[in-house]
């Protein structure tokens, strides 16, 4: 079938349904909800939307721990609401994508009641089962990532099974091609109903090495790496047997048959691997795998020019025709505004270039709910979490509920907008939130809200934004500077754009190279932090600029 490409370049914009909006005063964001929101979301100027998992789940991931993957969980409506959703979206111009958690299921999935009740049932061997060492250990070092020991041991068939998040996540044994197949047909159940593609969670992880081999440790991280967080099993051992098995392409390529029966359907897979932008180019491709990967890594602490150049340089040496998908948020890390301000709190200059910078590089953007309102993390009281991950790695890791709370619609209202009335909702509503609310932004000329809007609209007439090539210019200490190229159209030189953001609280000049001549300033963009003469530009601090060139 064809495909338009239309996620190539594309803006995508993440709603966790449990945050976005309540439509029924329960206390949690359901798909009516979302539905009553989409005209605000179309107003953005994104292209698609992707929900997070809004399956059957007994919720104890939050729906990432599924339980029916063709049914929609009663909290969050039922399949005809889906339907609505689908159609609205798609009346609006918004494409939607579906999050697909195929790694693992739900412990209460039927499929996991029925392969732990004993060692030789149809379904016995649809998980990882193996037994224990000989002296009743683990079968090899393999770590969970939300803490311990990836094996489970069941009491009924006396062996281990496999879990790589929760012991209450199990993981399917793709090396048996009956669950290959059994998942590849929930795939289809939604392209039926009509999705538009898919976010596949830990796409990485679906094969293990069958013989079970140890992880080589990798030692006590030193503190020395800022990126490496000590919690994180990744600290802890090279991921070498438990993940990114060579079986999992074959399995990519599957999926990607599938979903080319279906025009204009895409596909971006979640990716956490210790060199994961090397495995994000082995992953994608325009013909045969995943359309795009989603990266990590400005999803992390630092976002100085130094950091972002070499960030760049190693994205353009690994890439190749790959395409990868930009975040600043996403419902797993501290929200953009946060952790990337000093003490956490950003200057308002600073999200104003982290967004243009995540509009302008080469690839697709994802924006995540409350970006576009420079939300900042809402802080969550230990009697408050709902995060399993949380709750176990308190205090040194708070978990992943403050960026989870509900989206502040209107800031006068009890309840933020949000719909739960009188009703506590599910996570507190953030104080600090209030003041940023969607309605008095929008009464705000000046506000984040309307910068977003501004540039994602002009962003969509700028071919060399959508799909161009991306040079950087060289390093400097406080300027990150490249230029998109359109390709030339029938031996007409096609669209060049210079973008520059200066990651630094003090005024910048940057010298340009002689064969960069500055024509015109984008100020329709609304990135208007400076200027250009003869030799260079001039950037504000945390300011940015987008120009023409000649
Ligand atoms: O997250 C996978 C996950 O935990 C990675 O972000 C991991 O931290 C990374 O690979 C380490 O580099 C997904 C979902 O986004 C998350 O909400 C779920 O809890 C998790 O899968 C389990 O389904
Ligand atoms: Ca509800």
């Amino acid at each position: 079938a064809p495909n338009n490409g239309w996620w190539r370049g594309g803006v995508v914009y993440q709603i966790y349904p449990r945050s976005f909006a309540d439509s029924n005063g329960d206390g949690i964001g359901d798909l009516p909800g979302i539905t009553a929101r989409l005209p605000y979301v179309a107003s953005l100027g994104v292209d698609a939307i992707w929900l997070s998992p809004f399956f059957t789940s007994p919720m104890k991931d939050y729906g990432y721990d599924v339980s029916d993957y063709c049914d929609v969980d009663p909290i969050f409506g039922t399949l005809a609401d889906f339907r609505t959703l689908l159609d609205t979206a798609h009346g609006l111009g918004l494409k939607v994508m579906i999050d697909q958690v195929l790694s693992h299921t739900s412990d209460q999935h039927p499929w996991f009641k029925e392969s732990r009740a004993s060692r030789d049932n149809p379904r016995a061997d649809w998980y990882v089962w193996a037994d224990p060492k000989a002296d009743g250990t683990p079968p090899n070092n393999w770590l969970s990532i939300f803490g311990g020991s990836a094996w489970h041991w069941d009491t009924r068939r006396c062996q281990y099974y496999l879990h790589n998040f929760l012991t209450s996540q199990p993981d399917l044994n793709f090396h048996n091609p009956e669950v290959q197949g059994a998942l590849l047909a929930t795939v289809k159940f939604w392209l039926d109903l009509g999705v538009d593609g898919y976010r596949l969670d830990t796409a990485n992880f679906y094969f293990h090495d069958a013989q079970l081999r140890d992880n080589p440790p990798r030692g006590r991280p030193t503190g020395e790496d800022p990126a490496v967080n000590p919690l994180n099993p990744y600290a802890w051992q090279w991921h070498r047997h438990d993940k990114s098995q060579p079986e999992n392409l074959a399995f990519l390529q599957r999926l990607r048959a599938l979903l080319d029966q279906y025009p204009n359907t895409t596909m971006v897979g979640e990716i956490g691997d210790d060199d994961g932008l090397a495995r994000m180019a082995e992953y994608t491709s325009d013909a045969d795998k995943l359309h795009m990967a989603y990266c990590f890594d400005l999803l992390g602490q630092p976002h100085d020019a130094p950091f972002l150049h070499a960030l760049m340089t190693r994205v353009e040496q690994v890439i190749g025709s790959g395409w990868p998908c930009w975040a600043l948020s996403n419902h797993d890390v501290t929200r953009v505004a946060s952790r990337w301000g000093e003490g956490g709190a950003a200057a308002p200059g600073l999200l104003r270039i982290a967004a243009a910078l995540q509009l302008t590089l080469r690839g697709s953007p994802c924006l995540y709910q409350g970006d576009e309102l420079g939300l900042p993390e809402a802080d969550i009281a230990y009697e408050d979490l709902h995060d399993p991950y949380g709750i176990e790695m308190w205090p040194d890791f708070k978990g992943r509920d403050g960026c989870r709370t509900p989206m502040p619609w209107v800031a006068e209202a009890a309840d933020l907008g949000f719909g739960s009335g009188a009703t506590r909702p599910w996570l507190p509503l953030a104080e600090s939130h209030r003041a940023l609310a969607a309605d008095r932004q929008e009464a705000d000329a000046q506000s984040l809200l309307h910068f977003y809007r501004r540039l994602l609209r002009w962003r969509r007439q700028q071919p060399a934004l959508i799909a161009g090539t991306q040079t950087l210019l060289p390093a400097h200490a406080q300027v990150f500077a490249f230029v998109r190229e359109e390709a030339t159209k029938a031996g007409l030189p096609g669209q060049r754009l210079l973008c520059a953001y200066n990651f630094s609280d003090r005024p910048a000049r940057l010298e340009l190279p002689a064969n960069l001549w500055v024509a015109s300033l984008c100020s329709a963009s609304g990135v208007v932090g400076g200027r250009a003469d003869a030799e260079g530009i001039e950037l504000a601090p945390w300011g940015g600029l987008i120009a023409h060139l000649s």
